[in-house]
């Protein structure tokens, strides 16, 4: 007879045995041996270390060279983790966190992306590339078994922030992805961004926001149910994810991830690039007290940047930049505008800005006092 678990992963088309899993790797991946390999020897080869989001790796704005293969190693992890003080999620995630990391390449480069299936997890991933073409993102070709590794190199031909996502089939990618496998690879144009004018802008630094929705059930006394595994928290948790109604909605994984002690910084006159993913579900980012002075909403580079933005909208499946440069010290929030996700369910984020006030922006003509008008 099968454990709960073993049961649960072949209804919901998991493979448990091996002949399920072949099974579901014919139906799911697709056979190009039959295509010449392409002769890419004469590129040359560099190699990032991925950075714990928010933090960005280390990267060339504007191009030095010529286009080159840019590699990168992710592990999935499975693992327990709290996404608030009374709730806990059997997460999924690209290399531990949520987001996973951002890996930045130039237009025309070749992502050789190495994913490894650690054998002390428990179901199959793989990754599909928003930025890549064909093979349902590299989907096709990258689903493996725990205990297994693959590698994958597509051509970033276009150039602007994209979504990564695991999509092992069917129910299990809604499910992979609101338990936290998504995140953003950023494919600049080799000549750097641009203006509205096509002039050359910088940033000083990138602020990588992951937006997810979460879908924690409830025990019949109303508290958040904690699971022993993923296999175990599938079914309550299908049930909550097909009413659409998240119980979290929160950045970098966590309800204040970003805020508090955990607040971000910057410095007065700093130009931060803002890149917010969101794979499942729309939001529309907004910086309290600051604004988008540049913003690709849909966050592909070639398309002239919006100016003087409020508010922006991200679509469910997709990631958005935006350029400001704090012109004023203090405390910031930026926030999912839907209010209630911000204050209610979680997605806010503090930047404390350090600076010299400037009253010609704002001044506090009169400070709160009495008033005995009626
Ligand atoms: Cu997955």
């Amino acid at each position: 007879m099968l454990s709960r678990r073993a049961a649960l992963m072949v209804g919901a088309g998991l493979a448990a045995a091996p002949v399920l899993v072949q099974a579901a790797r014919a139906e799911g991946s697709m056979d190009t041996s039959a295509a010449a390999p392409a002769d890419l020897s004469s590129l040359p080869r560099i190699r990032h270390e991925l950075a714990i989001p928010p933090l960005v790796h280390d990267h060339e704005q504007v191009a030095s060279t010529g286009p080159r293969i840019v590699e990168f190693t992710m592990d999935i992890i499975e693992k327990e983790i709290q996404v608030a003080d009374d709730a806990y999620l059997q997460a999924m995630t690209f290399n531990g966190s949520i987001p996973g990391p951002m890996m930045v390449v130039h237009e025309n480069d070749y992502v050789e992306l190495t994913l490894r299936n650690p054998a002390t997890n428990t179901m199959q991933h793989n990754i599909d590339f928003h930025a890549a073409t064909g093979a349902l993102g590299g989907g096709a070709l990258t689903l493996i078994n725990p205990g297994e590794q693959t590698v994958l190199r597509f051509k970033a031909t276009r150039a602007g922030v994209f979504t990564y996502h695991c999509a092992p089939g069917g129910p299990m990618i809604p499910w992979h992805v609101v338990s936290g496998m998504s995140g953003t690879i950023m494919v600049l144009p080799r000549e750097g961004l641009k203006d509205v004018a096509g002039n050359p802008v910088a940033y000083d630094r990138v602020i990588y926001i992951g937006e997810n929705d979460f879908y924690i059930p409830k025990d019949a006394d109303g508290a958040y149910m904690r699971f022993a595994d993923a296999g175990e928290s599938y079914p309550d948790t299908l049930e909550v994810m097909n009413k659409l109604i998240p119980t979290h909605v929160v950045f970098n994984g966590r309800v204040g991830a970003l805020t508090g002690d955990n607040a971000l910084t910057a410095k007065q006159g700093e130009r931060v690039l803002f890149v917010h993913n969101q794979a499942n579900r729309d939001t529309r980012p907004h910086l309290i007290g600051g604004h988008g002075d540049l913003v690709w909403e849909e966050g592909k580079f070639h398309n002239t940047p919006r100016v003087d933005l409020e508010t922006w909208f991200i679509r469910g499946g997709s990631s958005g930049a935006a350029l400001y440069k704090f012109l004023q010290p203090g405390l910031y929030a930026y926030v999912n505008h839907n209010l209630i996700e911000a204050a209610n369910l979680g997605a806010t984020a503090h930047i404390k800005v350090e600076g010299e006030w400037n009253n010609d922006l704002m001044e506090q003509v009169l400070a709160p006092s009495p008033y005995a008008g009626t």
